[in-house]
């Protein structure tokens, strides 16, 4: 399905008084307000293949009405979000999940959507049905090198996917590690993953990087293979310039100072990008900005202090892309959300008066400081991101204009109820 811009039209035009009425307030108080549009405009946060179905928990999958059951629908998914935001122009795809059968038909279906392909992630976590060893013990740190081998060929197949798509990188999340002491040496299970990831390094074309993804626990749950910043960081310390630490909001133990992380990794030119999404407890995979919107703008406000530092592209410089799971609402307007969410914090972070807060900090001035980024989060900046979307051809309000135009309705008019998207 596609969205008519006409109907973004009449809806942006139903809205426009009480926009224009909020955004004027918010323009007269915020002086670089034009400035900060643009770089609204031009930022985009990936989508993941595996979000537009209703995701599972470890106990149970309710699928929803009007899943996409073939990549082309998740990439019409896709571009129904950027139709309405302007800011979801990518999607990350999963090997196997997403294999492309015919790749001109899929690359002319994302010039058709404004589509570009950012990481392409593998998949070493699971079985799959035709596999001929398991990964039940791991995949790169198996101590058996037969399988070692299927999963180092199997990330270089994900790059010859990629390549023929016009991606650019490939993230490599792997499952690895012990569920109980002694099961495994830890050494060499860091060795044979260090080894495997130096022949995936090996294949990776000239323009391309490699995103090393850390998590704290799960599915193991005594030790991570590449369980930390730490981890991913001595990986890719050791594998070359091509190689960079990717976060996952939702990977960290509790309380983790993430965006300290996040300072140190821009510090070291380390930060590959983000995988968004928000916790309470672990790997919750909720829609970002939920639970912790204070620390979201935390990061944001590291990561342009430190983009900033080094001039940086915001847009393009980093990767960013959602990694959420939506069980309990329609994942089209979970992302919606998602991105709404980014938004804010970007443009909060924008409009930070770095000048006095870096002089609270060299005063030790501490309640300044706190007064500085406070104030600036909780400034509603909501209109300005509003702003941005108008501009750039979007609707003002995406979700009243998701709701109020039946699009879950057309798509399952389109596809149907019983419909199951591929993903965990
Ligand atoms: C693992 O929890 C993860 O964050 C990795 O990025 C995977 O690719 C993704 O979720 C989907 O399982
Ligand atoms: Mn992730």
């Amino acid at each position: 399905m596609r969205i008519d811009k006409k109907q973004i039209e009449q809806h942006n035009s139903d809205v426009q008084k009480t926009h224009q009425k909020r955004f004027d307030f918010t323009k007269s108080e915020i002086p670089n307000a034009e400035a900060i549009i643009q770089k609204l405009i031009d930022f985009n946060v990936a989508i993941p293949s595996w979000a537009l179905g209703t995701g599972g928990t470890r106990f149970a999958r309710f699928s929803g009405a009007g899943e996409p059951g073939t990549l082309e629908q998740k990439m019409e998914d896709i571009g129904v979000l950027h139709a309405l935001n302007n800011s979801s122009g990518a999607i990350s795809l999963h090997i196997p999940w997403d294999i492309p059968s015919d790749y001109t038909a899929i690359k002319k279906l994302a010039t058709d959507l404004n589509l570009k392909f950012d990481a392409m992630n593998s998949n070493t976590f699971q079985d799959q049905k035709e596999q001929a060893l398991s990964y039940k013990f791991g995949s790169l740190q198996n101590t058996n090198k037969a399988i070692r081998q299927q999963a180092i060929n199997h990330n270089i197949e994900v790059i010859k996917h990629g390549v023929e798509l016009g991606s650019k990188a490939l993230t490599v999340w792997l499952s690895d590690g012990s569920c109980f002491p002694g099961q495994l040496n830890f050494r060499k299970a860091f060795q044979n993953t260090l080894a495997g990831l130096e022949e995936i390094y090996a294949a990776l074309p000239s323009d391309w990087k490699v995103f090393v993804e850390y998590k704290a626990f799960e599915p193991n749950f005594y030790s991570m293979t590449v369980g930390d910043w730490g981890q991913s960081l001595l990986y890719a310390n050791k594998l070359g310039p091509k190689a960079f630490t990717l976060v996952d909001l939702g990977h960290h133990l509790p309380n983790a100072n993430i965006e300290q992380i996040v300072a140190l990794l821009m510090m070291e030119e380390k930060l590959a990008g983000f995988h968004f999404n928000d916790s309470k407890y672990g790997d919750d995979d909720l829609t970002v900005g939920s639970i912790k919107p204070y620390q979201l703008f935390l990061i944001f406000n590291e990561l342009v202090e430190g983009m900033d530092a080094r001039g940086m592209n915001h847009a393009s410089d980093l990767g960013w892309m959602i990694d959420a799971s939506h069980n309990v609402k329609d994942p089209l307007e979970d992302l919606l959300q998602s991105v709404e969410a980014i938004m804010i914090s970007y443009a909060q972070a924008l409009l930070l008066d770095r000048a006095a807060l870096n002089k609270a900090q060299d005063n030790n001035d501490v309640v300044a400081a706190q007064e500085i980024l406070q104030s600036t989060f909780r400034t509603d900046v909501r209109a300005i991101v509003a702003e941005a979307r108008l501009r750039a051809g979007g609707a003002l309000d995406p979700i009243a204009f998701y709701r109020n135009n039946k699009v879950r309705a057309s798509l399952i008019k389109e596809r149907g109820t019983n419909t199951v998207a591929t993903g965990l």
